[in-house]
């Protein structure tokens, strides 16, 4: 968050293909302190399904539909039985993922008196609404058969124009060798000034805000710390500032070298309205010295907005490496909860969005990985005003606010 540009780098991630359709405040919130590992849920939408019909439908008009199941016998259907197959990429479930289990989920939008299996789990009729197929992961390819109706049986597709609608593969699993050691759940009223430094009267160069403590920058409610900018003219030192920002941080309190350093949070950098607006959760040597890891930036304005970056500095001339990434499945980091995630161990970097891998370092890209990055770190948890990624103009919409769900270091 010093000195910095962040350089536009087109990143294909072609390894990304687990696609969540739900937001993470839909989801399932893991148990916070398991006994064994952490638990994870994903929610996956098919890469690939085969909508050979597109029929709109009652209450559905714009939807595209996957005929599903018919028989031979159904309707004009002369070429034979038609199974719907539905692909899910499962590829980048984590090598420590054990206790695997999925779920396919598909959506109809009556009921049908049929049979229909997938592989071996079978539903003795169709009911309005989603209906579920235990399944092995498999390499996440599966075949929706209907057996003894001669009728049609439409499902929403993965083209469907409700994206809630869409097939689902829900996937299950814990990740062993992670514990809970530290974390903040933001239950109570207040923020835990034991766990947390707030940052007051600080103004940098490097932006346009005056970090202050403040209870109208940074309050506890609800489980949820929000972290709130606003324009609003302060004294700030030897300056005055036109905005107030928060920043908050363990120094002198935690500090941890390897870990999984994890967030689930909510950004205010909406596609209009958002320049200027710079969420981060990124981590800090203890010693002040080289080395920096950020877990997720999320700065806001049109040409940021839709991404987030992970990175790590060496110094700030700057050495460093960093990486835009879109979220999953077109999501944004405005639309909902999110988590953001990082694993670094002795050996590597790993940063996860929605528990799947975005990115990854280690001495093979990053020749200075050793002399940065083995040593302890602190946490740094801010909304910055102004800028490298922009400045505030008059669409810009405050109060904004980078509400967090939670903060969690397992090791
Ligand atoms: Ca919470």
């Amino acid at each position: 968050m010093r000195k910095r540009t962040i350089a536009l780098i087109a990143t294909v991630l072609a390894a990304v293909a687990l696609i969540p359709v739900l937001a993470g405040d839909e989801r399932g919130k893991p148990d916070p302190q398991p006994s064994n590992g952490r638990e994870v849920q994903v929610t996956l939408s098919p890469v690939a399904d085969t909508t050979i019909s597109q029929v709109v439908q009652d209450g559905d008009l714009s939807a595209k539909t996957t005929l599903a199941t018919c028989p031979t016998s159904c309707e004009n259907n002369t070429a034979g039985r038609r199974d719907a197959q539905l692909r899910f990429s499962v590829t980048t479930l984590p090598a420590s993922a054990t206790d695997v289990h999925a779920t396919l989920r598909v959506y109809s939008w009556q009921d049908y008196p049929a049979r229909v299996s997938v592989g071996d789990a079978q539903l003795p009729a169709v009911r309005t609404g989603f209906n579920e197929f235990p399944v092995s992961l498999g390499n996440g390819t599966f075949t929706l058969s209907q057996e003894g109706y001669d009728q049609r049986i439409y499902w929403a597709s993965e083209e469907n124009a409700d994206p809630a609608l869409r097939p689902q593969l829900v996937v299950s699993y814990r990740q062993a060798g992670w514990k809970l050691v530290w974390g903040d759940e933001f239950d109570g009223g207040t923020l835990d000034r034991s766990k947390w430094n707030l940052r007051n009267g600080e103004g940098r160069d490097i932006d346009l805000g005056c970090n202050v403590d403040s209870p109208a920058n940074t309050f506890v409610s609800g489980g949820m710390l929000t972290l709130r900018a606003l324009r609003q003219s302060v004294a700030c030192g030897s300056r005055t500032r036109q905005f107030t920002q928060s920043y908050l941080d363990t120094m002198g309190r935690a500090s941890w070298q390897y870990g999984r350093f994890e967030i689930r949070a909510k950004s205010p950098t909406t596609a209009t309205g958002s320049t200027g607006l710079w969420p981060a959760f990124w981590l800090r040597p203890d010693d002040g010295g080289n080395g920096e890891i950020d877990v997720t930036e999320l700065p806001g304005g049109g040409a940021w907005y839709d991404k987030a970056t992970a990175s790590i500095f060496w110094d700030y001339t700057p050495v460093k490496q960093d990486v835009r990434i879109p979220l999953p499945g077109g999501a944004l980091a405005s639309d909902g909860f999110h988590t953001y995630a990082t694993e670094w161990t002795a050996d590597s970097l790993k940063w996860y969005i929605d528990d799947q891998l975005v990115w990854t370092r280690d001495r093979t890209t990053t020749p200075w990985f050793d002399q940065a990055f083995h040593k302890p770190y602190n946490i740094r948890l801010n909304t910055q005003v102004g800028g490298w990624l922009g400045t505030p103009d008059a669409a810009t919409v405050f109060p904004a606010d980078f509400v967090v769900d939670y903060v969690r270091v397992y090791q």
